[in-house]
């Protein structure tokens, strides 16, 4: 009897023990989720990628922006990103020195702004860069067992000290890690892995970054445009309510108007509904039309979609050359037209939210 009580106390020990450890993984709300469903009410934020460091004509100029010379503010939410950190470089794929990446994210922060976070690491088993597509066996290689899970912990050891330099628990960062899964041009794509390493690839990063300190960044999921997509295709993936706060799509136009809009169509009706019955921000994540050429397509093709849905954000993309180029820039032929989006009451840009 006595063996047996002693036998209870041990298990109940154990069983404290391994609930405490839970315990200090488990992800704690950012009041910014409040902020940014309160924000989904009024209107769709505009946001830019990389959008102080460069754009058409210039480069590392301070307080340059092309949308601030488009239109007179500076987008709601910034992207930034973060492919290279995980290998020590001092500049960013883009080449966007980290030391100035992170000098623009609190600079945002403090002006009242929104930062967002996305992550295109090279290939950890081939050396590749992140659209290295040439083996299965990148993601198994880092998963727990795997022969470079070592190595890719010290990746998220990285990109968590420098999430952590901006905002020490994550509360201020939305982060986009493994994105445009369904698609199969990066090495976590859906071709390249299993739906269970995938996911478990995710956990075991977020669980990772949880565990450094980072309990309260806002997650968020962003699989690729495709109007084919069912609401079982969307879950097979999805790694569950419990680890993403926002859910997006990352949207380009890159045939006809009709078409984009049919396809994003599609997939906002469903997500819309998932994201209201569980209670997600929805964006677009990543959107554009490549250097713009349709002079109306900021207020004939976006403005419709972000005014038939309440989304929290449109991100376009960088602009970094004519080719590479998704957001506004002055001269372009669609400016006079960004104008016309920004003055529309749902769009909301950096004056609208800052507190000041
Ligand atoms: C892609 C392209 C690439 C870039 C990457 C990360 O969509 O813009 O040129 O390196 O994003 O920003």
């Amino acid at each position: 009897m006595r063996n047996l009580r002693a036998k209870c106390l041990v298990a109940i020990v154990i069983l404290l023990g391994i609930a405490s450890s839970a315990q200090t993984l488990q992800r704690e709300q950012s009041p910014l989720i409040q902020r940014l469903h309160k924000l989904q009410r009024r209107g769709v934020m505009f946001g830019h990628q990389d959008d102080t460091f460069y754009g058409l004509g210039w480069k590392w100029q301070q307080h340059r922006s092309d949308v601030l010379e488009t239109c007179g503010d500076y987008p709601a939410v910034l992207g930034f990103e973060l492919g290279g950190l995980e290998q020590e470089h001092n500049r960013n794929l883009d080449s966007v020195p980290f030391d100035m990446m992170r000098r623009e994210m609190l600079a945002h922060l403090d002006r009242g702004g929104i930062v967002t976070v996305s992550w295109h690491p090279r290939n950890p088993l081939t050396g590749g860069n992140a659209w290295d597509v040439t083996s299965t066996q990148a993601v198994t290689s880092i998963l727990s067992g795997g022969a470079n899970h070592a190595m890719f912990t010290q990746w998220m050891n990285r990109v968590a000290e420098f999430l952590k330099s901006v905002s020490p628990d994550g509360s201020s960062i939305i982060f986009r890690p493994w994105h445009e899964n369904n698609g199969s041009w990066f090495w976590w794509g859906k071709d390249l892995c299993t739906q269970e390493e995938y996911l478990s690839l995710w956990s075991m990063m977020q669980d990772h970054l949880i565990g450094s300190g980072l309990r309260r960044m806002v997650w968020s999921y962003s699989p690729n445009l495709d109007g084919s997509m069912t609401m079982d295709d969307f879950l097979s993936r999805y790694p569950g309510d419990d680890r993403v706060d926002l859910i997006g799509i990352d949207a380009y136009q890159n045939g006809t108007a009709q078409e984009f809009t049919r396809d994003v169509d599609a997939n906002l009706t469903m997500l819309q509904r998932y994201c209201k019955s569980h209670r997600k921000l929805l964006a677009l994540t990543e959107c554009g039309y490549r250097s713009t050429p349709d002079p109306q397509w900021w207020t004939a093709t976006l403005l419709p979609l972000v005014k038939r849905f309440k989304l929290s954000y449109a991100l376009t993309w960088r602009n970094e050359n004519l080719t590479e180029c998704f957001g506004p820039w002055p001269q372009g032929v669609s400016a006079p037209d960004f104008k016309r989006f920004y003055q529309h009451k749902r769009t909301l840009f950096l004056n609208d939210i800052s507190n000041r």
